[in-house]
């Protein structure tokens, strides 16, 4: 594993267990469409194209509790954990094409495998940080943080399909980006472990740069260590991005958004990035659905460092 290269390696990761709605398994395929591929060949980038993984859901998969589909989201999830132990122990930096949001289990969990000192900026209007017991929706993509963080262990003990895990973040390790829509259990958790987050309110008063600065000085700036950006499409604002299954408003400006991925290119830090949430199916126009790939790309492009001087 080395911390710094321009080899990449693209991993599509059409999960879609972890939440209800059609149309986010097509999200891999439609950034790829974009020109996400071409543009990093003609950028002088060496690419390997890892394919897309292929995931089936398995037979009498009974809630647990109210988590739906755990055992076809867990067994996504070791698939494409080995899958991205495979894309970093050849040298490469990760991008992963989602999928719904719970894919941050196995990706997340794959990129520690290689760095045990991982980081990871989360950008989203979610905090994602549910357990079994406090989701109210049932959804795994609203829980992937609290499977990876070692102090919410015992919550997520005997999840079925789950056996392969042992987390590996701890609450120090990550920071929130862009949080607008966040359960008051995620709340109380957040609170709890001390989780450092920058909400959009922050994000309004204070501005993205300092929030930039502040995330640099928080995580990084002292022992560098390699970065992993889980990037939620829906942490953009809706007029930007609508093509997600859950939008919030008052969201990331294109700008913003693409500052946050430029600052993180600039560290020279970064290991693996996931692009999630991206539904084609969801936009109600051809404009809407381009707006919300073409947005997704950029952020991979930006924080691969494409085109930057
Ligand atoms: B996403 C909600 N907190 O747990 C829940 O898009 C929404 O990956 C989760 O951030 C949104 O179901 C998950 C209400
Ligand atoms: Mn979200
Ligand atoms: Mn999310
Ligand atoms: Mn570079």
């Amino acid at each position: 594993c080395r911390r710094f290269h321009h080899k990449v390696g693209i991993l599509g990761a059409p999960l879609s267990r972890g939440q209800e709605k059609e149309g986010v398994k097509m999200g891999p395929d439609a950034l790829r469409k974009s020109g996400l591929l071409t543009a990093l060949q003609t950028g002088g980038y060496n690419l390997k194209d890892y394919g897309n993984l292929t995931f089936e859901d398995e037979p009498k998969d009974e809630p647990f509790g109210i988590v739906k589909m755990p055992r076809t989201v867990g067994k996504a999830n070791a698939k494409l954990f080995e899958a991205v132990k495979k894309v970093k122990a050849d040298g490469r930096l990760g991008v992963i094409l989602g999928g719904d949001h719970s894919l941050a289990i196995g990706s997340i969990s794959g990129d520690a495998a290689c760095h045990s000192n991982l980081c990871v900026v989360w950008v989203d209007a979610h905090a994602d940080i549910n357990t079994p017991n406090t989701t109210p929706s049932g959804n795994l993509h609203g829980q992937p943080m609290s499977f990876l963080l070692k102090e919410l262990k015992t919550e997520i003990a005997g999840v079925p399909g789950f056996s392969w895990l042992e987390p590996c973040l701890t609450a120090k390790d990550i920071v929130y980006v862009g949080l607008r829509d966040v359960d008051p259990g995620e709340k109380d958790i957040i609170k709890k472990l001390g989780i450092k987050f920058f909400s959009m309110t922050d994000v309004n008063h204070m501005g993205i740069q300092k929030v930039m600065e502040m995330i640099n000085d928080y995580l990084y700036s002292r022992v560098k260590k390699p970065i992993h950006l889980s990037f939620d499409i829906d942490g953009f604002d809706p007029v930007l991005a609508p093509a997600t299954g859950t939008p919030a408003e008052g969201g990331l400006t294109y700008e913003q958004g693409i500052f946050v991925a430029n600052e993180i290119h600039k560290t020279g830090l970064l290991s693996a990035i996931d692009l999630v949430e991206v539904n084609p199916s969801l936009g109600k126009t051809e404009e809407e659905i381009t707006s919300t790939v073409n947005s997704g790309r950029d952020i991979i492009l930006k924080a691969l460092g494409y085109l930057t001087i």
